[in-house]
Order: C-alpha cells, then structure tokens, then sequence
C-alpha cells in the first residue's frame, strides 16, 4: 500500500483520518506544482493528477478523499469514523456530502489562484462569489452546530475531519472564521485540541510516512 501525499486540503484529511485511527501507511510526498503529479507514471494513478491517491497492495489506485478513507473503514473499521449502523452511517455519509458540496468546494475557490500551479482551474472571476457561498454556507454549518458537539452528534466522524480540514484551509488562505460563527468557531476549537488536527499538519507529513500497519 502507498498514499500519494502533498500539501492542501484534501490529503490532509486522509492524514487526518488516519491519525485518528492511529495507523500508519507508507508515504510517497509529492511537490504539487512541479510538474510530478503530472507525468504519465502518475496520470497512470489519477488521470486528473490530483492527490489523495492511495494505491492497494494488488496495484489498484483509489483517488477522491473521501473514497479514500470508506476504503480504510472497511479495512479498519475500529474505531468507527463513518459509523457502526447502516443509520450511522447514512448519517455520517449525509453530512460528508453536504461539507463536500457546500464547503469544500466554494472554500478551495475563494482565494482565486491556484496554490497548485497552473493546470488546476481557476477563475479570479468567481472568486468574490466563492467566498460568499462560502460564508453562506458556514453560517448554516454554524447554526446546525449550535446544539450538537460534533456534525453527527456525540460522534467525531468522517464529516468532521472534511470540514475542520478546509475551513484550516480557508483560514490560512484569509477565509477566517466570522466572530459571529459562535458553534462554528467551539466546534474548531475542539476539534483543533484533537491530536490528529496537529499530527496531520503539513509540517507532520514525514512522521506520518510510518511503517505499513494497515
Ligand atoms: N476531488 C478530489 C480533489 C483533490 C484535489 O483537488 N487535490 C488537490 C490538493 S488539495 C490537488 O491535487 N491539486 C493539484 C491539481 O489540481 O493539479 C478529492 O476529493 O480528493
């Protein structure tokens, strides 16, 4: 097994994932932007040259985050991030969803340039429009909050790891939290106390090249 791994948004849930399932997987780091995830090799293993990829022990290449980890729960169920019941998980997988469309994507849109080099695309334009979505959106996030500790309740999940990883993201790209996001920014603060938030850092990217354990 091997996670093709980089700086951003969306390997750092997968590092984050794993974090919290305390395993480790192989790592191969990738400078996005240089050209690397570009090459036939790797277009061989995602033809939109994006990252997460975690490629199986039988040479089969998984891309898309969230796949990624359904993928990991199914080899390591415990402790359960997506959900013991058919019902948990449709819950976890309801709000995975709702975070992807509404958040992750506005949010990777609203600085208006790319940090990945010039094949992702971009549009300045939208930018302006992105950040209110997403502004929109988060003001939403934060009222559903407002009465429950995680996005599925008592339950740290999947939905959970997407959003603090963007909304980190947005953060470092001058989406800020709004003071008047009160759940919201508890909710930040207690999942950024969670030790895989700081284990999943960028700066943590080789620790986490551990020895295979899945
Ligand atoms: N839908 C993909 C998005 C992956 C993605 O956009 N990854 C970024 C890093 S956060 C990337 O590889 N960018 C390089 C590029 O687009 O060329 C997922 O869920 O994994």
């Amino acid at each position: 097994m091997m996670l093709y791994d980089a700086a951003g948004p969306n390997p750092r849930v997968v590092r984050m994932y794993l974090a919290e399932k305390g395993l480790g997987v192989p790592t191969h780091v990738m400078v996005l932007g240089t050209g690397e995830n570009w090459t036939p090799a790797y277009l061989a293993r995602n033809p939109l040259g994006q990252v997460p990829v975690l490629e199986t022990d039988d040479g089969s290449c998984i891309s898309e985050t969230t796949a990624i980890c359904e993928y990991l729960e199914e080899l390591r169920p415990e402790p359960p991030l997506i959900g013991r019941s058919a019902e948990e998980r449709g819950e976890t997988r309801m709000w995975t969803r709702r975070v992807d469309l509404m958040v992750c994507e506005p949010v990777i849109y609203t600085h208006g340039f790319s940090p990945f080099g010039a094949r992702r695309a971009t549009k300045p334009q939208a930018a302006k429009a992105m950040r209110a979505i997403a502004h929109e959106n988060l003001t939403w996030f934060d009222s559903q909050l407002a009465d429950r500790r995680f996005l599925c309740g008592e339950r740290f999940s999947l939905a959970d790891i997407l959003l603090y990883a963007f909304l980190d993201y947005g953060i470092s790209v001058g989406q800020g939290l709004s003071p008047d996001w009160t759940a919201l920014t508890a909710w930040y603060e207690r999942t950024s106390a969670r030790p895989s938030a700081a284990a999943s850092l960028e700066s943590r990217v080789d620790s986490m090249a551990l020895s295979g354990t899945v």
